[in-house]
C-alpha cells in the first residue's frame, strides 16, 4: 500500500483518522513553522466557495469587501482593555522594523475592532453616514500554546469579519440576526451541517458584547464546534473610541455596533462530519470538482472509442455547468483512480467500460453511499444534476439525524455527568442563570453552555447543580 490509503478508521482512532484524511487528501499540510499550517489547492477552492456564497449574501444585503492593516498600535488595544484582558497572552507582537526596535510595539492582529473602530471615529460625523456595513476577508494570529489540529487549532487561520455601525439599537439588533441567518444558510445549505443556534450566557459571550448570538454543531466524537459567531457589541467599542454621530434631532449620540465571523474552522468540521473510511466526502455545493469521468478500457481493444465517448460526456457537463473532471491519465489504473479520487471526497464518479460503450451508456458511482446506477447516455446531464443535489441532502439529512439523536434531556446532574461521559453530545438541562453553577459544572464535567435557544424553552425541573428554581433550558457540551 502506497502512503495514499487510511491506516486508521473513523470510529477507532477519529482524532489520527482526521489528520490523516486531510493530510492525505491534500487538504492542508502542516507549515514549516510550529503551530502554522498549508491551506492546499483543495482546502483553498473549497474556501473560495464558501467566500463566493457569502459575498453574494452580503452584497445582497447592502454590505461591503474592505481590507485593514495587519498591524494594530497597541494603545489601540488598550483602548478597550476590559474586553481584550483574557486575550492578551493570545497576541503576538512586532517590536523591530529592520534594526531599529519600533517606539510603540505593533499587534498582529487577532481581531480588527480596535483598528476599524478607530478609523470609523474618524469616518462618522452624521446620521448621514450611517449606517456603515462593511466585511472583510483576511488571516489573524493567536499564539497557541496548545497542540496544533489542522483547521481548528493553529497559530494562523482565514476567516471573515464583519463591522458595522448604526444610529439604533433596533438597526443593530436587526443585523445581527440577519447575519447569522446568512451564516445558517451557508452552513446548513452548503456545507451540509446541521446547526442549534441561540445566544451565549454572560460567561461565554464575547466580553465587548452586549449579547453574542451563535450557531454550534456537533462532531462525531460527540463534541461541539461554534460555527460562527455574531455580536450585537451596543455602544461598547463606540464609547471607547469616541465614534458619535450627530442625528436627526441635532443631538450627539453614540453608534450601536455589531461584529460577525467565521473561519476556516468550518472546513475541518465539514471533514469529521462527512469523511468516511475511505477519506473525504465532500458537499456538490462546495465540491471544486463534482464529478470525475474515469474511462476503463479493456485490452486495448475499444479504448480509443472509450476515450472519445468519456471526453464527449466530459464537455457536455461541462457546457452544462457541471464541474468535471477527465481522468484520461494511462499511467494509473483504474482502481488506483478510483482510490484517489474517493480519497478527495469528489461526489460522483463516471466510469465508462467497453460494456458502458456497447450498451450507450454510463455508470454513476455516488462517494456517499457507494452506490451505482447505470444511465443512459442522452439522460447523463440530468441524471448528474439530480444526483449531486440528492447527495446534498443525503449527507444533510445524515448529519440532522446524528445531530437530532445526539440532544439528550436530562433532569439531574448525576444524569448529565452519566451522559457526558458515554454518550457526549448536547445536554439540554435546567438552570438557574447563576454563572456560580455554570463555572462549577465546567470545572468539574468540562462541559460548557453552548447555547440558549433564543425561544426561551419551559423549564421542566429545577437546576441541575444548585436544585434551585430553573430560569432557563439550556444546552451544554463539551467543545473543540
Ligand atoms: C484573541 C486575542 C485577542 C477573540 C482574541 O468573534 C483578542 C481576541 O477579541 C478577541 N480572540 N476575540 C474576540 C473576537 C470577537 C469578534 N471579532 C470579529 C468575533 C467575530 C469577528
Amino acid at each position: 500500500m502506497s502512503d495514499m490509503g487510511l491506516t486508521v478508521k473513523k470510529a477507532e482512532d477519529f482524532s489520527e483518522w482526521y489528520t490523516q484524511v486531510v493530510v492525505k487528501s491534500r487538504l492542508a499540510d502542516y507549515a514549516p513553522v510550529k503551530g502554522c499550517m498549508i491551506f492546499r489547492e483543495l482546502s483553498y477552492a473549497i474556501w473560495e466557495k464558501i467566500q463566493e456564497a457569502f459575498n453574494e449574501k452580503i452584497k445582497a444585503t447592502g454590505h461591503k469587501n474592505v481590507y485593514f492593516p495587519m498591524f494594530i498600535p497597541e494603545s489601540f488595544l488598550k483602548k478597550e482593555a476590559e474586553h481584550f484582558k483574557g486575550f492578551v497572552p493570545q497576541v503576538a507582537w512586532v517590536t523591530i522594523g529592520g534594526e531599529t526596535p519600533l517606539e510603540e510595539r505593533l499587534a498582529i492582529r487577532p481581531t480588527s475592532e480596535t483598528i476599524m473602530y478607530a478609523t470609523y471615529a474618524k469616518w462618522i460625523r452624521s446620521w448621514r453616514d450611517l449606517p456603515i456595513k462593511l466585511n472583510q476577508w483576511n488571516s489573524v494570529v493567536r499564539w497557541e500554546t496548545e497542540a496544533t489540529k489542522l483547521f481548528l487549532r493553529t497559530r494562523e487561520f482565514l476567516w471573515q469579519e464583519g463591522h458595522t455601525a448604526h444610529a439604533t439599537k433596533e438597526e443593530a439588533d436587526q443585523e445581527v440576526m440577519e447575519i447569522l441567518n446568512i451564516y445558517k444558510e451557508i452552513i446548513e445549505n452548503y456545507l451540509a451541517i446541521p446547526v442549534i443556534a441561540g445566544k451565549k450566557t454572560e460567561n461565554e459571550k464575547f466580553k465587548g458584547a452586549l449579547y453574542t448570538t451563535t450557531l454550534e454543531a456537533l462532531m462525531p466524537d460527540g463534541k461541539a464546534l461554534q460555527m460562527g459567531t455574531s455580536h450585537q457589541l451596543g455602544q461598547n467599542f463606540s464609547k471607547a473610541f469616541n465614534i458619535k454621530f450627530l442625528d436627526k434631532d441635532e443631538k450627539e449620540r453614540y453608534v450601536w455596533q455589531t461584529s460577525w465571523g467565521f473561519s476556516t474552522r468550518m472546513i475541518g468540521a465539514m471533514v469529521m462530519i462527512h469523511g468516511d473510511d475511505k477519506g473525504l466526502v465532500l458537499p456538490p455545493k462546495v465540491a471544486p470538482i463534482q464529478a470525475v469521468i474515469i474511462p476503463i478500457p479493456y485490452k486495448d481493444a475499444n479504448s480509443t472509442a472509450i476515450l472519445a465517448k468519456a471526453k464527449e460526456i466530459y464537455e457536455k457537463l461541462k457546457k452544462n455547468g457541471i464541474l468535471a473532471v477527465l481522468d484520461d491519465r494511462s499511467e494509473y489504473t483504474p482502481g488506483w483512480k478510483f482510490n484517489e479520487w474517493e480519497l478527495k471526497g469528489v461526489p460522483i464518479r463516471i466510469e465508462i467500460g467497453p460494456r458502458d460503450l456497447k450498451q450507450k451508456q454510463a455508470t454513476l458511482a455516488r462517494r456517499d453511499t457507494f452506490e451505482r446506477t447505470a444511465i443512459k447516455e442522452e439522460e447523463i446531464v440530468n441524471a448528474v444534476t439530480k444526483l449531486l443535489e440528492e447527495i446534498q441532502k443525503n449527507l444533510f439529512n445524515k448529519a440532522k439525524k446524528f445531530l437530532e439523536e445526539n440532544i439528550t434531556t436530562v433532569n439531574t446532574y448525576e444524569e448529565f455527568k452519566k451522559t457526558l461521559k458515554e454518550k457526549g453530545g448536547f445536554i439540554r438541562a435546567c438552570w438557574c442563570a447563576d454563572s456560580a453553577c455554570e463555572e462549577k459544572i465546567k470545572e468539574e464535567t468540562g462541559a460548557t453552555i453552548r447555547i440558549m435557544p433564543f425561544e426561551k424553552e419551559k423549564t421542566f425541573a429545577k437546576c441541575i447543580y444548585c436544585g434551585k428554581e430553573a430560569k432557563e433550558v439550556v444546552y451544554f457540551a463539551r467543545a473543540y
